[in-house]
């Protein structure tokens, strides 16, 4: 039997307790073992990552480029082998596990370069023979909460910033994924890293996560996940004066006009609101299009949703793979539900299919609005709306009215229009003729409103969150 231990201080553990790591796509493949950590074990691997950052703390450049970078090389020469096991366990296809892969290896690829370059700066005192210097230094221990749909990216998005600037990791990742997060840890763990310095402590979050975020010496968390659970994590970290960054869900719209290139807007809603299962914080999960090409839209879309292939996420013919669970699996249904009731009309699938695993047709409703349930909350699985806006200025205010910002993406050939959007949109992230999901890995990732708080996240702007910066006056 394969088992996915826990990582800490530089040992693999399985503990007391274990649960099975189930491949979405057929519930009798069981893939292996996960271990799942007490609350001991948890304060354990902080205790053991505090004493152990003081050292990596005080690393060189030169050291810290090395260790990232064999990582990063590492990760991207077994892309493919990891890419199935992600696909495996999270339900992917294999091309967007594999994708995934490779973009874990390049943020590490990008931190090893930005190791060698942490920004500091001097100045002049306005007292005369006195300068003053900011250096960025670590924060210390992290404690890294991470979800079931990106089970490798966004771990190394978490961890590759958090090493680079010299803090020491405790990475709580899903339950439902243990097979890449122990993938990981197995690469960090042989890649000259000090023992200690990076741990994984997979388990029930509603018992180790309260013991991670209230432990003294965990000096900040990064949390992606939902939205109820984002919010207790901030509350807590607040109270114990602790950093938090937050990355939470999306009713992302996409703007489609009437000058818009067709088949561009339809290849980019069926990306963005389908592909990954549509289980993307950032997937398109609004369609609001203009009177103009709505009826030519809702026909091309509805038939391109229609032909999609629903199936095994390793086989090759297969587009969509399987929601992750039963339970998400009910939940998408629930809405399918919600929404017929509240009187949107079903143009295609929506339907639990029946075989080994988690799978359901994608669901595209039309007619709906912007009120409705099925516009206000996110479901986190293949189901998209489309909504009729009588003109560009319609669209804009249906795409910002929404308790959520993080992406917005608009199909036009209009210059006027899209650069009209990309000043307007309340989101964090804007597409012009793109899907609101898939992202660059060496730019800013975030969003407003409920969608995110705290820094950024990725590229140069995570070192706001992963430093703290020390000014110090000196007199010759
Ligand atoms: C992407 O769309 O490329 O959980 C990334 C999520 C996001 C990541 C999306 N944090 O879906």
């Amino acid at each position: 039997m394969t088992t996915f231990p826990n990582l800490i201080g530089g040992e693999w553990t399985m503990g007391t307790n274990s649960v099975p790591n189930v491949n979405p796509s057929d519930i009798n493949d069981i893939i292996g073992e996960a271990a799942s950590a007490t609350a001991d074990e948890m304060n354990t691997a902080i205790e053991v990552a505090h004493a152990a950052q003081a050292g990596w703390g005080t690393s060189t450049p030169q050291q810290r480029f090395d260790v990232l970078d064999t990582i990063a090389t590492e990760i991207l020469a077994r892309k493919e082998e990891l890419g199935e096991l992600l696909a495996r366990e999270e339900g992917k296809t294999l091309p967007e596990g594999i994708g995934e892969v490779a973009r874990a290896g390049q943020i590490f690829k990008f931190f090893a370069g930005e190791a060698l370059r942490i920004p500091g700066e001097r100045l002049d005192s306005v007292r005369p023979g006195v300068e003053v210097d900011m250096r960025r230094e670590a924060v210390g221990v992290i404690g890294l909460i991470t979800p079931w749909n990106f089970p490798i990216a966004i771990p190394a998005w978490k961890a590759a910033p958090a090493l680079c600037y010299g803090n020491a990791v405790v990475l709580k990742a899903a339950e439902a994924v243990p097979g890449s997060a122990w993938a990981l840890a197995d690469i960090i763990h042989r890649s000259g890293l000090p023992a200690g310095v990076f741990n994984l402590v997979n388990g029930r979050g509603s018992e180790i996560g309260p013991v991670m975020i209230d432990h003294p010496k965990v000096a900040a968390v990064s949390f992606t996940g939902s939205v109820q659970t984002g919010r207790s994590v901030a509350q807590a970290c607040t109270k114990n004066l602790k950093k938090v960054q937050l990355e939470m869900g999306g009713k992302n719209p996409m703007v489609v006009l009437d000058d818009a290139d067709l088949d561009v807007a339809v290849g980019a809603c069926l990306n963005g609101a389908f592909f990954s299962t549509g289980q993307r914080c950032t997937a398109s999960s609004r369609l609001i299009v203009t009177q103009g090409i709505y009826d030519d839209f809702v026909a091309a879309l509805s038939k391109a949703v229609s032909g999609l292939k629903v199936g095994d996420a390793r086989d090759s013919a297969t587009q969509i793979g399987p929601v992750i669970d039963e339970r998400q699996l009910a939940k998408d249904l629930e809405y399918v539900e919600i929404a017929k009731a509240e009187g949107a009309k079903l143009a295609c699938g929506g339907e639990k299919i029946d075989g080994k695993g988690h799978f359901m047709t994608p669901a595209l409703f039309v007619d709906t609005t912007n009120d409705m349930r099925i516009n206000r909350e996110e479901v986190f699985g293949p189901v998209a709306t489309v909504i009729k806006a009588k003109d560009y200025d319609e669209a804009l205010a249906i795409a910002n009215d929404t308790e959520f910002g993080l992406s917005a993406g608009i199909c036009t050939t209009s210059l006027k229009y899209a650069t009209d959007f990309k000043a307007r949109s309340k989101a964090g992230m804007v597409m012009v003729n793109l899907p609101t999901a898939g992202v660059d890995y060496h730019v800013p990732f975030g969003g407003t409103k409920g969608s995110s708080y705290g820094s950024r996240e990725q590229g140069r702007y995570a070192v706001e969150f992963y430093t703290t910066v020390k000014t110090s006056y000196t007199q010759a």
